[in-house]
């Protein structure tokens, strides 16, 4: 027979938290972007090739990452910046989102390049230092409403005209919307 100790030092093996893999474990919430590569702070283990079925679909895997969720990115201070490009109809448009510098700052970016990737694979680079320096934006928001995926979400990234060395004039073709990667090399 267990003594009354016993009894109750059993039960409470039973409310100690179990530690699985590190998949089930990573406690990241609902995550909209994710920073994998040469980084200092992760929050995640491996890339599943079942479960993360869309970094498998683009040929991503990793070892560790920094997830995101909107909160995490919230944390981060969120910077308004509106912007307006000439091929965009209407009046210039106020987003909002974490800064660039401070989203490689949390993650401890030790690359040179940073490869920003949306969802239907289109990808863009662009030196750590340029957007270190310069106001790059992770639109989450625009006009006062979250970006939906389908729309431009769930991210945007967002900066002024004249933002990079050589940027043509005017045009948003590296304003990648509806980010779910950023890989930093
Ligand atoms: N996710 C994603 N972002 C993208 C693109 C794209 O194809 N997919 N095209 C880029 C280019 S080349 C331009 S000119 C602008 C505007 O493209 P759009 O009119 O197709 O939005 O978005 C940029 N961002
Ligand atoms: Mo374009």
């Amino acid at each position: 027979m267990l003594s009354r100790w016993g009894l109750i030092a059993a039960l409470c093996l039973f409310l100690i938290p179990i530690h699985h893999d590190a998949q089930a474990s990573d406690d990241v919430g609902a995550v909209i972007v994710t920073v994998t590569g040469n980084i200092g702070e992760t929050n995640r283990g491996p890339s599943d090739p079942f479960a993360d079925g869309l970094f498998s679909y683009h040929y991503i895997s990793f070892e560790k990452a920094y997830a995101f969720s909107r909160e995490d990115l919230a944390a981060l201070g969120l910077k308004d910046l509106t912007v307006k490009y000439p091929n965009w109809p209407g009046e210039p448009i106020r987003f909002r989102g974490a800064l660039m510098s401070a989203i490689l700052d949390k993650v401890d970016a030790r690359g040179s390049t940073v490869r920003v990737q949306a969802l239907d694979g289109y990808a863009v680079e662009f030196d750590v230092d340029t957007l270190r320096n310069g106001d790059f934006i992770l639109a989450t928001e625009s006009e006062g409403q979250p970006l939906a995926v389908g729309a431009r979400g769930p991210a945007w990234l967002v900066f002024p005209p004249g933002s990079y060395e050589g940027q043509p004039e005017d045009t948003d073709e590296k304003l990648v919307w509806s980010v779910f990667h950023i890989a930093v090399e």
